[in-house]
Order: structure tokens, then C-alpha cells, then sequence
């Protein structure tokens, strides 16, 4: 990943080709789903609670993929997108409490069937927009009859109101072509501020009726 030279020729992603190409990572996508699923349910069995509220998973689109590698300097071609693009199949699981994000990373870290190749805290350190969520970029095998292959995949687990910052700031970037006003910035960075105060009170509302339905 990531140490091959840049290819300036090549095949470019097309309409025609999409369907192929993004096979081997709709398998992957497939795979991770499952794996998760299992390490959901087996954290479920042994702690009594679930900590997710729920999973998504998605492929990138033709057009995303292109744009992304157009604005990080890349010519689209098959070759540099399996080479620089580690979104292609993303899964966001969307927890309830801060406490449960760190519990799901501890969880797929200990996962035998997945790689970690890197970890993005956006919770301790949010990106300057007030974007926070822990992502995982990780390797997925995938079993073909031609041998095994991994394929990079992005795991994003936040909380509830992240993801409700994070959606309302997608749908923004879309509605301004992502040239966003600077009073909406700032309104956003602040609702992030309010997000991440919401958060700690809401653990904090959940452990005291820990401690009251223990005492009963
Ligand atoms: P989309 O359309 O959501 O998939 P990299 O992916 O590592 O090559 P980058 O930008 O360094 O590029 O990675 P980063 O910062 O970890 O961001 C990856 C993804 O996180 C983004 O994918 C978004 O999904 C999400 N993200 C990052 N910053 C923000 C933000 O400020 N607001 C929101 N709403 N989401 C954010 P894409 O491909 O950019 O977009």
C-alpha cells in the first residue's frame, strides 16, 4: 500500500469498467461486515450490553473515487486508486457513549482476521472543521480461487452526536461544493464544541444510573 510509483497512464476508471473493478472490494466489504458482526455479537454475550447503535457500510461511488484521487494530484486510473485510496469499502459503526467508541477500537484491534494499518483519533485530536471519530484503516482478507488477497478497507466509529455533526457537515460541504461560508464554519466548529460537551454529559448521566440501578 501506498509504495508503488504513481501511474500517469494506465486504464482510467470508467463507467465500463466500475462494476469489475470494485468486485474484489465488494467481497471485502462483505467479509468485514460479517467479521464485525461476530465481534458485536461475541462483546454482546460476554458484557450483557451492546454498545452500538448501528453499522453501515458503504462502497465508495465512481464519481467520489475520481474526484478524490483527481484533489490529492492523482490521474484516475484503476492502478492509483488500489494504490492511494483506502476508502473504497468504508464501515461507520455508531456507538452510544465515548467509553463504547474505545471499547469497539480495543475490540477490532484484538481481531485476529483484520490488520491495522493505521488509527486516526479525531476524538482526542478533532480536525480543525470540529470533525471527531476514531478511524481504523485495515486490511481484509479475501479468499479467490487465485489466492488470498487483502484489501484496504475504512472503519469509522463514533458516537450518536458525532454522527449527527458529521452528517449535517457532509450535507453542507455538498450544498456549497465544499466552498463553505466562513460564518457557517464557525457556527459548525461551535455545534462541534457542543457536540463533544454532550457526549462527556451523557456518560457521565449514564454511569450515575449504573450506579443507582446497582444499588437497587
Ligand atoms: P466521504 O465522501 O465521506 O467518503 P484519506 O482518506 O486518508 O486519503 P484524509 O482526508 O486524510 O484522506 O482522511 P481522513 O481525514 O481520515 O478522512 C477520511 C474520511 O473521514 C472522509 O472521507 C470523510 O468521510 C470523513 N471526514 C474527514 N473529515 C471530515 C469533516 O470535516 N467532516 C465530515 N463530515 N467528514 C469528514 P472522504 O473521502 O473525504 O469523504
Amino acid at each position: 500500500m501506498c509504495n508503488l510509483p504513481e501511474e500517469t497512464t494506465g486504464e482510467m476508471i470508467n463507467f465500463n469498467n466500475f462494476e469489475r473493478v470494485v468486485l474484489k472490494y465488494e467481497y471485502a466489504k462483505r467479509t468485514l461486515e460479517t467479521e464485525i458482526a461476530i465481534l458485536i455479537d461475541e462483546f454482546v454475550h460476554k458484557h450483557d450490553y451492546n454498545p452500538v447503535e448501528h453499522v453501515k457500510s458503504r462502497i465508495k461511488s465512481q464519481k467520489s473515487i475520481v474526484n478524490k484521487l483527481v484533489n490529492k494530484g492523482f490521474v484516475p486510473t484503476i492502478n492509483n486508486m488500489k494504490n492511494n485510496i483506502y476508502d473504497v469499502v468504508g464501515i461507520r459503526i455508531v456507538c452510544s457513549f465515548l467509553t463504547d467508541v474505545y471499547d469497539i477500537v480495543s475490540m477490532i484491534s484484538k481481531s485476529s482476521n483484520i490488520i491495522i494499518k493505521e488509527r486516526k483519533d479525531y476524538i482526542s485530536s478533532p480536525k480543525k472543521t470540529g470533525y471527531s471519530s476514531y478511524h481504523l484503516i485495515v486490511l481484509v482478507p479475501i479468499y479467490l480461487s487465485t489466492g488470498k488477497e487483502y484489501i484496504p478497507a475504512e472503519i469509522q466509529i463514533r458516537t450518536i452526536a458525532m454522527d449527527f455533526w458529521a452528517s449535517l457537515d457532509h450535507k453542507i460541504s455538498y450544498k456549497f461544493d465544499n466552498i463553505i461560508p466562513k460564518e457557517v464554519q464557525e457556527e459548525m466548529y461551535k455545534s462541534s464544541l457542543a457536540i463533544t460537551e454532550l457526549d462527556r454529559k451523557m456518560l457521565d448521566l449514564n454511569e450515575m444510573v449504573n450506579r443507582f440501578s446497582n444499588q437497587k
